[in-house]
């Protein structure tokens, strides 16, 4: 990003203005299953040099001791806000600046649509917290990703741009504030650059896009079709 103003607890108007001003944020999201707690502080310099703008934590099977832990080290040892990815409710943490509350809108889930929400809402309500509301969507025909078996949802086919264009559209229109396509972590190809510049001219709220993201080079060729946020995951481990 050019000009470093995401600050903690502001991560949504940064998405807002980064969409209109045509800049571009980029997210490191961290595995507390892939990277312990107490390994954190050997990534300073790694990820120094790579110019992320934000931390996100989450997994599809990580537990909430090793969530609070790995929170707690990664705002320890950097200056970037730190976002709760967050694969069920258990993933919570107080020490978190903000939370993306995902609704898995690309399947029919009901759980991962409204349910689990419901379980988590008293206590977010409850925090000082930034809660993103964001449309989760699993766009992949290859091999199936921990995401799309965990949730126990078909993922959106990757060319298919027509149908995650009107599943990105309907999230708007239900007021979701930010949309996030995810070929899913480890994904074999990220999701292609058309499905993304399609989503991406007709919508009018940010695109974030992730999964099997592996050079610098495909995290422009992203950003250029038209995501306003780009997440790495594995290829920073
Ligand atoms: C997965 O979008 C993230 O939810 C990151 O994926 O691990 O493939 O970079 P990768």
């Amino acid at each position: 990003m050019k000009n470093n103003y995401l600050k903690p607890k502001n991560l949504l108007s940064t998405l807002k203005m980064a969409k209109i001003n045509g800049e571009k944020v980029f997210a490191a999201l961290i595995d507390p299953d892939k990277l312990p707690a107490h390994e954190v502080h050997l990534k300073k310099q790694a990820f120094a040099s790579t110019g992320i703008d934000l931390l996100l934590v989450g997994g599809s099977l990580v537990n909430q001791p090793k969530i609070d832990d790995l929170v707690l080290a990664l705002k320890e040892n950097f200056e970037q806000p730190v976002y709760l990815f967050p694969g069920s409710p258990v993933q919570f943490c107080h020490r978190a600046d903000g939370l993306l509350f995902l609704s898995l809108i690309s399947g029919r889930n009901a759980d991962l649509l409204i349910g689990r929400h419901v379980e988590i809402a008293p206590t977010l309500k409850a925090s000082t917290m930034e809660i993103v509301p964001t449309g989760y969507m699993l766009v992949n025909d290859g091999r199936a990703t921990s995401a799309s078996y965990i949730s126990n949802t078909l993922p959106i086919p990757a060319t298919k741009w027509d149908i995650a264009l009107a599943t990105a559209q309907a999230g708007e229109l239900l007021g979701l504030q930010c949309i996030y396509m995810d070929a899913g972590s480890g994904a074999d190809e990220h999701i292609p650059l058309k499905t993304i510049e399609k989503v991406a001219q007709g919508i009018d709220i940010p695109l974030i896009v992730g999964g099997g993201i592996k050079t610098a080079a495909q995290r422009e060729a992203i950003w250029k079709a038209g995501a306003d946020m780009v997440v790495v995951g594995s290829a920073l481990e």
